[in-house]
């Protein structure tokens, strides 16, 4: 077996991730730990100042509600929330987060985050509830909070997450190793909270050849909080509810900007806009397509019916937006101005959180005041903190859960000892950056709670360790054992390099669970065959790889991928009805049946019997 040294690390509660619910989660833990005189240490695959989704800053803070300023009430959030993934939500858990994040935001702007203000210093909205913020440097200010409260000596950076360790049912810590050091970890722990964010790339991308890796949701985001939680026998929910966002075409800027803060158009190839043009098919889709705004992937719908019918490209119309706000501000003078502070605006939305796209503007000669940018639907990601809703089944809080909804310490999985938060709990969208890091620190005092109420050290099997640490290692071996029996190390009957595991994993998605090139379609024919497929790709799992860490880094990023692509297939599989045509739609069930269907479809990986098993659970409304 590869030579890795084994380092044990002890702990109390173990956080792993380091994106926005992870720090949250960090800043609260320690506040509530030190009263019990607990241990909290935190894992992150890279490093917090840059990791996650947040790496590259953000220009807006997506949830805040603004309940001191009385525009906004908690219950005004759980509608929204609840009309955009058309019914199906947790609205005690959107609740919960929508009762905290102001104050998380606040203590943003206290920790030195830019939020942009008016003349009278209010902030300035770019929705009903989203503020603009100066925001490049957004990690950085969220994770020099969560260092300071945890200390140096209690962040592991660099070290990648592969499952948990189990005992009796229960979670007691987490395996790993190090991508820079030649370093194996093994975390005993109490309690574990999982953020480990989203999956990319369980789709075939747009992207190829040189802009390979260019994804909207970071790449390095691989399915692992999914893959921890499923492996650990717990229930997930709303596997089948992943996220297509429209986006600048290539280079993934964002749109909500131009949409909502520049009230920007977006029209076909002939000058038609699709919002307008298509209308009548909302209706289609009441309740949900009544309401405004109209949901998400109801919008995403009307666009993908244009392009289906070859009225593409679909242009975001910045030149006109710009221009009408600029014509409306007063004489020529105040109208030039105001077009200098936009196009300023302009640049800076990008620049803050999707520098390529800004970077393919300027190649592209585009200057957003005189000519429109292309805009397309990208390919599907999980992701359980944005209008997706992919994630586990946790407990809700207990003043306003149902019963059926909790089970003793909010955010708790049905595992107990394990807690999620952020794109790792789901059904409970729309918290984006602010809402996860409000959830990490939700799920963080719950966590301590649990610890102090289960203060026993765990037993640990150091047999089951050292099993963990061979089935981690194999790629390592593999490598070793058979590379030198071909020519080319690249191309060996012995074994599959992650790269190559990868695009058969996109390709299988791509053509048979309704990726980009067909469609977004699928149907229980074309289900079953994938599903087949996966089983091959799993069996060819254990001939990963590594030649190193990284590439055992790569090969376990694509185990994590795999079995997110698995629970995907399954659940809209089970689902026999169409409830959000412009994320998937199944030929076979074109319709939304409200009758049967206004259900969650939860599942679970069975440990011991090595089976899936999907069910329905109920939707329990809170708020009327
Ligand atoms: O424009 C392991 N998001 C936006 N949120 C906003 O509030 N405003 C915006 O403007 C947003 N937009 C946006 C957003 C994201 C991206 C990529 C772009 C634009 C281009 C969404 C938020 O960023 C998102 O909701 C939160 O960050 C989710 O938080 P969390 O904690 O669930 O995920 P994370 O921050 O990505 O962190 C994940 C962490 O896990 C680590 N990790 N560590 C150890 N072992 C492993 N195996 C691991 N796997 C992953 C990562 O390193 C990271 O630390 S806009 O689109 O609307
Ligand atoms: P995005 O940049 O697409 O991630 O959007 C940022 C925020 O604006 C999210 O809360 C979106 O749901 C919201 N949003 C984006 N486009 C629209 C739109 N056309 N109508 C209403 N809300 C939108």
């Amino acid at each position: 077996m590869a030579n890795l040294k084994t380092q044990v690390v002890e702990t109390d509660l173990l956080i792993v991730g380091g994106g926005m619910a992870a720090c949250g989660a960090a800043v609260e833990a320690a506040y509530w730990a030190k009263q019990h005189g607990l241990k909290v240490t935190l894992v992150d695959k890279a490093a917090v100042d840059r990791s996650g989704a947040v790496a590259m800053g953000l220009s807006a803070i997506n949830q805040y509600v603004g309940i001191k300023d009385g525009k906004n009430t908690v219950e005004d959030y759980v509608k929204y929330v609840r009309s955009d993934l058309m019914g199906i939500t947790r609205e005690d858990l959107v609740y919960n987060i929508a009762r905290h994040v102001d104050s998380t935001v606040h203590l943003f702007e206290k920790w030195g985050l830019p939020i942009w203000k008016d003349a009278e210093g209010n902030y300035v909205h770019e929705g009903r509830w989203q503020l603009m913020i100066n925001g490049e440097s957004y990690k950085v200010v969220v994770a020099e909070a969560a260092k300071n409260a945890l200390g140096a000596e209690n962040i592991y950076e660099r070290v990648f997450i592969v499952g948990p360790i189990m005992q009796g049912g229960v979670c007691v810590g987490a395996v790993g190793f190090s991508v820079r050091e030649e370093r194996f970890y093994v975390f005993k722990a109490k309690a574990v909270l999982v953020a480990m964010g989203g999956a990319v790339h369980v789709f075939k991308p747009r992207s190829s050849g040189e802009g390979f890796g260019r994804a909207w949701y970071p790449p390095w985001n691989s399915g692992s909080s999914a893959y921890f939680t499923l492996k650990a026998g717990a229930e997930m929910t709303c596997q089948e509810v992943r996220f297509i966002p429209v986006r600048f075409k290539d280079a993934y800027g964002p749109v909500g900007a131009w949409f909502l803060l520049f009230k920007s158009r977006a029209t076909n190839g002939m000058g038609g806009d699709y919002m307008q043009e298509r209308k009548d098919e909302l209706e289609k889709w009441v309740p949900y397509g009544k309401v405004k705004p109209v949901p998400a992937n109801l919008r995403n719908w009307l666009m993908m019916l244009d392009v289906m019918d070859g009225k593409g490209p679909i242009y975001m119309r910045t030149e006109e937006a710009i221009t009408k706000i600029a014509s409306e501000s007063g004489d020529e003078k105040a109208a030039k101005k105001k077009l200098k502070e936009l196009e300023a605006e302009a640049w800076e939305d990008f620049l803050d959180m999707t520098i390529s796209q800004a970077i393919l503007w300027a190649g592209t000669d585009t200057a957003p005041e005189e000519k429109p940018s292309e805009i397309a639907a990208a390919e599907p990601y999980f992701i359980g903190s944005h209008s997706g809703a992919s994630g586990a089944w946790v407990s809700g809080p207990k003043d306003i859960a149902p019963n059926e909804y909790f089970w003793g310490y909010p955010n708790m999985s049905t595992v107990e000892g394990i807690f999620c938060a952020g794109d790792a709990s789901g059904a409970s969208s729309h918290k984006f950056s602010s809402g996860s890091h409000a959830e990490g620190r939700i799920a963080a005092k719950a966590a301590i709670d649990y610890i102090v109420d289960h203060p026993a050290a765990p037993n640990y099997d150091q047999a089951q360790i050292d099993a963990l640490k061979a089935e981690i290692l194999r790629p390592l071996d593999v490598y070793s054992q058979f590379s030198k029996t071909s020519s080319d190390p690249e191309i060996n009957p012995n074994y599959i390099r992650p790269k190559m595991f990868m695009f058969r994993l996109q390709k299988i998605m791509d053509e048979y669970a309704g990726g980009v090139s067909s469609q977004f379609k699928t149907s229980k024919a074309l289900l079953e065959k994938g599903l087949d497929l996966l089983q091959y790709l799993k069996v060819d799992s254990e001939k990963l790889a590594a030649s190193d860490l990284h590439e055992l880094m790569r090969s376990w990023e694509n185990v994590h991928r795999m079995w997110q692509a698995e629970a995907h297939v399954r659940a809209i599989l089970f689902r026999e009805e169409t409830r959000w045509p412009g994320y998937y739609f199944r030929s076979d069930k074109p319709a939304m049946n409200e009758k049967d269907w206004k259900v969650f479809v939860n599942m679970k990986w069975l440990p011991k019997e090595n089976k899936w098993e999907v069910f329905t659970r109920p939707i329990i409304s809170i708020v009327s």
